[in-house]
């Protein structure tokens, strides 16, 4: 059984918590929850086109250190930023504090589904990088929502936990995600991906091998504040197409429902912004299936290459990459110890996902470190990530 916490970051969290609330007139012992961030492997930008995705949860988790109040108050200590703030339970206005938004947002989403909790006070902090790409904002709502459930016993399974936890980012954070994160982060399995059907939520894990490559991420420290609407304007564009395509079949509900053959046939009536959308999106659709078969086969040079594949159209044709992840993916075509890599999550900015031969992965650092600094004057972080379990208590 792998580590799934960093011990280290964890008995931080638990200190602040008990220097924060050392003068607490709360009996209760607190109890700590993590949930990690993901990685996708193939399937981006296919969830809320109801298509498939292939995600997994990693070794890099957001963690709740908490424990219920008698009282309406709910206390947060931001360990990350030694940060403090409070606010009743009845008065959920937006707050001064803008990280506070997304507990708001779970609070919020529980009274709407006319469940009870009392007050709390919690620490939280982790080692997810932020605005990188692994959506620490989902594993943060996951975890407290997961947490609240378990201390205040309101009865949530967890499909329920990732539906809310997405629609607390959609209604109150206001960016219209799909469900990849929330469900990735929630359901992971040590050293699997997850098939995941965004439509009906059937799920199904996938070994992923990890003896002769590992996952190495690449961060470029970018996060172009362009991000957050030009994913709702991607949204759009998809949601324009299939608009257009019931014209011919009235029984599409989404590109999930598409052909790439069909999307060919109507490109003129789409227009070339909206064919391009959807011919990326039906292609990769395809993709993740196809993917999932290689893994099967334990054809990792075949997946590999889909990833550069799932590249090309992020780049080419859904154009949500950047200059920069462009470069480290072109720095890889020519180090046959990369079997695939490509941009991940949302886009413009935030990681590339490399997948590398185990016994090259200090040369590959070095190389990509040394060859993005000298392009844009950025040191280049790289995180080699496992493959972990998805949200739980920690004992
Ligand atoms: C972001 C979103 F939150 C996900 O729902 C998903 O759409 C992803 O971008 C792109 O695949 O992480």
């Amino acid at each position: 059984m792998i580590a799934e916490q960093n011990n280290e970051t964890l008995s931080h969290i638990s200190d602040q918590y008990a220097r924060v609330f050392k003068d607490s007139t709360t009996q209760a012992a607190p109890r700590t929850f993590r949930s990690p961030g993901r990685i996708n492997l193939i399937g981006e930008h296919t969830d809320y086109n109801h298509g498939f995705v292939l995600p997994a949860s990693v070794d890099k988790a957001v963690y709740f250190v908490i424990a219920p109040r008698e009282d309406d108050q709910v206390l947060l200590h931001a360990v990350d930023l030694n940060e403090d703030y409070q606010f009743s339970l009845n008065d959920l206005s937006k707050p001064s504090q803008t990280w506070a938004v997304y507990q708001l947002s779970i609070i919020e989403q529980i009274h709407k589904k006319g469940l009870k909790i009392k007050g709390f006070q919690a620490a939280f902090g982790g080692d997810v990088p932020l605005g990188a790409g692994l959506s620490s904002s989902a594993a943060l709502e996951c975890c407290l929502l997961f947490a609240l459930n378990e201390v205040f016993e309101l009865g949530l399974d967890r499909f329920e936990i990732v539906k809310m936890a997405q629609k607390a980012e959609n209604e109150y954070v206001g960016v219209q995600c799909g469900i990849m994160d929330q469900f990735a982060s929630t359901f992971g399995q040590e050293a699997s991906v997850i098939r995941l059907d965004c439509r009906s939520l059937d799920y199904a894990y996938f070994p992923f091998p990890m003896e002769e490559y590992r996952l190495v991420l690449c961060d470029t420290q970018v996060k172009h504040s362009l991000a957050d609407s030009a994913y709702n304007t991607r949204r759009q564009e998809c949601e324009q197409g299939v608009a257009t395509l019931r014209e011919f079949d009235p029984n599409i509900a989404s590109l999930r429902d598409v052909s790439p053959e069909l999307v060919a046939q109507h490109r003129d009536k789409l227009g070339e912004a909206v064919y391009m959308r959807c011919k990326y999106i039906t292609e990769e659709i395809k993709r993740v299936e196809e993917g999932c078969q290689d893994l099967v086969d334990g054809d990792l040079k075949s997946f590999g290459r889909k990833m550069y594949e799932t590249h090309q159209g992020l780049q080419h044709e859904y154009l949500v990459s950047c200059p920069e992840l462009d470069f480290l993916v072109d720095q890889t075509l020519s180090m046959p110890e990369v079997l695939g890599a490509r941009m991940m999550g949302g886009g413009f900015g935030g990681c590339t996902i490399n997948l590398v031969a185990v016994n090259h992965i200090e040369a590959f650092e070095a190389k990509m470190k040394d060859a993005y600094r000298q392009a844009f004057n950025i040191d280049l972080p790289c995180y080699k990530v496992r493959i972990t379990e998805g949200t739980n208590e920690v004992m």
